[in-house]
């Protein structure tokens, strides 16, 4: 069973929103022609209490992008962003939530950052996907979403720490970029074994 997840697709993450990536909006077509062919679609959504140590406004003294020790490593700080119940928190209007059988929250926890789809920032509390996948019978998973260099990158290497043939759909995800790090995150995924497909590749195998 293949599944696509589809990585924070919020508001706050597009142009406009309050930590946007550039043309992040431009991966939401692409995302809704894929959606309608997979038997199992989840989505998650950062969801932050306004109180979240991520937030660089919970910092006196630090800026958006400064980093800081926490006691799980290291954390980039963040502009306010996807506030819990916010309209930046929202899915973006033009994604097809439709096929959607999961959402998962995460980053609700004001002390842990959470990236990845499976697991927070401590890289120990779970957020409960890999159950759902493993007793979905889900071996190989499609990703595609915000942010490259992020939660797309944290979800796909704990994807193959979780077991699944990890894909990421190249031309629906996006990047922040702070100092190449979209190239780096690339660079690591592959080296870490996950795989890149385009669209329109996937789209050939899903029709047969
Ligand atoms: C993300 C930074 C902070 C992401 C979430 O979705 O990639 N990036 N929170
Ligand atoms: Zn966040």
């Amino acid at each position: 069973m293949h599944a696509l997840l589809i990585i924070d697709v919020q508001n706050d993450f597009c142009p406009g929103g309050n930590l946007p990536v550039s043309d992040g909006d431009k991966i939401i077509p692409v995302i809704n022609q894929l959606s309608p062919f997979f038997d199992c679609v989840v989505q998650t959504q950062d969801w932050h209490p306004l109180n979240h140590t991520s937030f660089a406004s919970n910092h006196p003294g630090k800026s958006p992008y400064d980093t800081i020790g926490l006691p799980y490593g290291e954390q980039v700080l963040w502009p306010n962003h996807c506030v819990k119940g916010s309209r930046g928190a929202d899915f973006h209007p033009e994604l097809d939530t439709l096929h959607a059988s999961l959402i998962i929250r995460k980053g609700y926890n004001p002390n842990i950052d959470s990236y990845s789809a499976f697991y927070e920032n401590d890289q120990t509390t779970i957020t409960g996907l890999n159950g759902f996948l493993k007793e979905m019978n889900v071996d190989t998973v499609f990703i595609a979403g915000l942010a490259t260099d992020f939660c797309v990158k944290w979800s796909a290497l704990d994807a193959i720490k979780n077991g699944y043939i990890t894909y990421i759909v190249s031309d629906a995800v996006k990047g922040i970029d702070i100092d190449n790090s979209v190239e780096l995150s690339v660079k690591e995924m592959c080296d870490n074994g996950v795989e890149f497909i385009e669209s329109h590749d996937l789209l050939r195998l899903l029709k047969k």
